[in-house]
């Protein structure tokens, strides 16, 4: 029987990726975004393109009500979930803590944090049944802060926490829990980051070679399918430029 990831912020970037990494090899798709649009184009494309089952869920994952009405009553034959990837989130603006607008923070802090909070929450009665796997999107920002980057930061480290903390929690139910940490990668993460400003956003990836959205998802792919009695707890990934969360060598 095909297996089923659930992925949140499954529109684009990693989310979309690691939706097709999972297509590819047979797996049925549950997949959450806001944009109803992009979500169904992506369940619509994998599912013509590999001949697996999706199931699109439209909701914020803010809203905690959303999340538990989606996430908590998934129906039955969706309910066999094996692998949660909390993946939903971004970062608004880069200002320095003086400068930050408090509206971005509390969106970071409310989808990063909050929103991976819910879901695995929601999710967790599944998981059990199936002794499956939850992987969280961290990133190197949760690992080092860098200048500017206070509360988007604040969030990844709180991820990284998070992971640690389900990891300990959940061991008596056998659930694995892994955390990816990814450096640089060329998505839409910076242009949502720069409201829409595309110079700014695309200066963030000259000069250098960033991580691509599939190099993310091969990870996933790989962590999700090392044998049953291994967890991979941490992964920290960046392209060759980059050395850690501050250092990115530009030619
Ligand atoms: P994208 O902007 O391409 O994708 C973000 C995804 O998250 C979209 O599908 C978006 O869907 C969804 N999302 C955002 N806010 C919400 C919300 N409130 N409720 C539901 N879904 C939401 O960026 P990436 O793919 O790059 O980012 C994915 C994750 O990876 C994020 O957690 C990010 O912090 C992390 N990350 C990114 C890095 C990078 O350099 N790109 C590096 C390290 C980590 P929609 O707008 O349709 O709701
Ligand atoms: C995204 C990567 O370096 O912009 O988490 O924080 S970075």
């Amino acid at each position: 029987m095909s297996k089923i990831i659930l992925i949140t912020g499954a529109s684009s970037g990693f989310g979309k990726a690691i939706a097709e990494k999972f297509a590819a090899g047979g797996w049925n798709l549950i997949l959450t975004a806001r944009r109803k649009e992009k979500l169904e184009a992506v369940a619509s494309d994998l599912e013509k393109q590999y001949g697996v089952k999706t199931l699109c869920l439209v909701f914020d994952v803010q809203n905690k009500e959303a999340v538990f009405e989606n996430l908590s009553k998934l129906p039955s034959e969706w309910q066999a979930v094996d692998l949660l990837v909390n993946n939903a989130g971004l970062a608004l603006g880069r200002d320095s803590f003086f400068d930050a607008n408090l509206d971005d923070w509390e969106t970071m802090i409310d989808t990063n944090i909050k929103g991976l909070l819910y879901a695995s929450k929601a999710v967790l009665p599944y998981l059990i049944k199936q002794q499956g796997h939850i992987i969280n999107i961290g990133s190197t920002a949760g690992k080092e802060v860098y200048k500017d980057g206070n509360v988007y930061c604040a969030t990844k480290h709180a991820v990284d926490a998070i992971t640690k903390a389900q990891r300990i929690d959940l061991l008596p139910y056998k659930i694995k829990v892994t955390a990816i940490h990814p450096g640089a990668v060329e998505t839409d993460f910076s242009l949502v980051r720069f409201k829409g400003d595309a110079d700014k956003a695309a200066a963030v990836y000259s000069g250098y070679t960033p991580l691509k959205a599939e190099d993310i998802a091969d990870t996933a792919w790989y962590v999700a399918n090392v044998p049953k009695h291994v967890c991979i707890n941490d992964v920290v990934m960046t392209c060759v430029a980059q050395g850690n969360s501050t250092m990115i060598h530009k030619d």
